[in-house]
């Protein structure tokens, strides 16, 4: 017999997503991701001066603004043929890794843990920590309160099975709480350079605006410590726990197994030589060197009017009617490289990197043949739900780590800007790595407007419904197969969701 459950929405994530699971046999035979929600930013875009574009994409989203930022500045760059000096640069790397760590943080802790760890467990706190005591005290007052969501964001949630390890629940609760101050502590962290934060002030093609002075590099190197100490102490050590107190989740949500990325934090001039490197891997063990010309979009089932299958470089967003384009069930588009549909985001980055054979990447490969020396697991059960946390966790080390080497290479008093003037007509590819992904803005100017903008997204990758050929999206393959225990709490769908780290309003946008 076959059941169908729609979860809508599914919480804890970015943004509005609905999924349709068809169960046989108790596991997911067949899975729909629809985005819900347009909003239009590529047609805002339009007409606009280009200057104002790396503003107004950051308002695509709240927890990755600096990677829409940054996307669009290397865009512009390659339009109109200008580049940072090595003070931009380098401060373009310390806001974004500073982005990227309380991404990371906030994923683990605040969206995805509490499918795992029992929160229920701070009812029996009998310890004297303060923040524990007053979180006990108020998840006893709600429940008693009578109100229909009593103690939200923790309860209700899917019942099923838990940590039993009352010491790790207890640990990964204190910490959830810890990482709320880290969170703040990464954005001031990143502000000194950014301007504020979320939505970064100084990101301009040609660099950044904000000057680099000892005092800063001085109090971005202090916050930084602190971050270490907690990504070290406290967040590496809960995502292994955590896998090993759910092993089996090495073996679910496996997913299409075809890896891109399109590299992150430029080490050298140009856009080429990066730290965390492109690369592709296919689902057959080959790898290839990426081509921005393999990409392209595919409405088939998207509320877009049809077009051709196109790169985003001449490609188009126009919204249909839901109602009038039944077949579809998504606002987000079904991008493919190559025809295939990729993966894109920490785990792709951490394989791409983990399988290069330069020698750049050692420290890396020790940090994850660790890892899964301590899990007792194999590198192919990196591709997985627990292998996107683990991967995602390594990640934030490994950045964060390197920031304090793009710190100690700034410059004082050197210049973090050279000018650059916009051609009347011209184009240009901005591709970087957003925490959850692979992230391209492509422009055209006419006039020194905005001719046309398309987004290309990393959860438009990982979240596309499927495509003319009838191939679903790479979160859709990776729910086929999950077993569901109970189909009232669907739990383990989500487990597998959230393992991605969906943001839907950066998919839609
Ligand atoms: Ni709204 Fe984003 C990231 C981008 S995901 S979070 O990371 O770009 O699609
Ligand atoms: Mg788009």
């Amino acid at each position: 017999m076959t059941r169908t459950i729609n979860i809508d929405p599914v919480t804890r994530i970015e943004g509005h997503l609905a999924i349709r699971l068809q169960i046989e046999s108790n596991k997911v035979a067949e899975a729909y991701c629809s985005g819900e929600m347009f909003r239009g930013f590529e047609v805002i875009l339009k007409n606009r001066d280009p200057m104002d574009a790396q503003q107004i994409t950051q308002r695509i989203c709240g927890v990755c603004p600096v990677s829409h930022g940054l996307a669009s500045i290397l865009a512009q760059e390659a339009a109109y043929k200008a580049a940072p000096p090595p003070n931009g640069r380098l401060v373009r790397n310390l806001i974004l890794g500073a982005n990227y760590i309380q991404s990371h943080i906030i994923h683990f802790y605040h969206l995805s843990a509490l499918d795992f760890i029992d929160i229920k467990a701070i009812i029996k706190y009998t310890g004297k920590d303060p923040a524990l005591t007053e979180l006990k005290a108020w998840v006893n007052s709600q429940l008693s309160s009578g109100s229909f969501f009593p103690a939200a964001p923790f309860l209700p949630r899917y019942e099923g099975s838990y940590a039993e390890n009352s010491e790790l629940n207890i640990m990964a609760v204190k910490h959830y709480l810890d990482a709320l101050e880290m969170r703040r502590l990464a954005h001031e962290m990143g502000a000194l350079f950014a301007g504020k934060l979320p939505h970064a002030a100084t990101l301009v093609p040609g660099g950044v605006t904000e000057t680099v002075t000892s005092r800063k590099i001085v109090a971005y190197g202090e916050m930084l410590r602190k971050l270490k100490t907690f990504i070290d102490k406290a967040y590496l050590e809960d995502v292994l726990a955590v896998a090993q107190a759910f092993p089996g989740y090495f073996n679910e949500g496996k997913g299409c197994g075809n890896f891109l990325s399109y590299g992150v934090f430029q080490e050298s001039d140009g856009n080429v030589n990066h730290f965390l490197p492109s690369g592709i891997i296919m689902n057959d063990g080959s790898s290839r060197t990426f081509n921005p010309s393999g990409i392209t979009e595919d409405v088939t089932n998207s509320w877009y009017e049809s077009s051709p299958i196109l790169n985003p470089g001449s490609g188009s967003t126009r919204p249909v009617d839901p109602d009038l384009k039944t077949n579809a069930y998504s606002w987000l588009k079904a991008p493919r490289y190559e025809g295939r549909v990729m993966e894109v985001g920490p785990l792709a980055r951490i394989l791409i990197a983990y399988n290069d054979n330069s020698g750049r990447h050692q420290t890396l490969k020790n940090l994850v043949d660790g890892s899964l020396k301590r899990l007792g697991a194999k590198a192919e059960n990196l591709i997985s739900v627990m292998g996107r946390h683990a991967t995602r966790a390594i990640e934030c080390k490994y950045v964060a780590d390197r920031c304090e080497d793009w710190l100690n290479a700034l410059k004082p008093g050197e210049p973090s800007y050279t000018q650059c003037t916009i051609p009347k007509e011209c184009a240009g590819i901005g591709l970087t790595e957003a925490p959850r992904g692979a992230l391209g803005h492509f422009l055209q100017i006419e006039n020194r407007k905005i001719a046309n903008y398309q987004c290309v997204v990393p959860t438009t990758w990982n979240c596309s419904p499927r495509d003319g050929s009838g191939i679903p999206g790479t979160i859709e393959q990776a729910l086929v197969g999950t077993p569901i225990v109970d189909p009232e709490n669907p739990i383990e769908a989500t487990r597998v969701v959230r393992s991605f780290d969906p943001c839907l309003a950066c998919a839609v946008h």
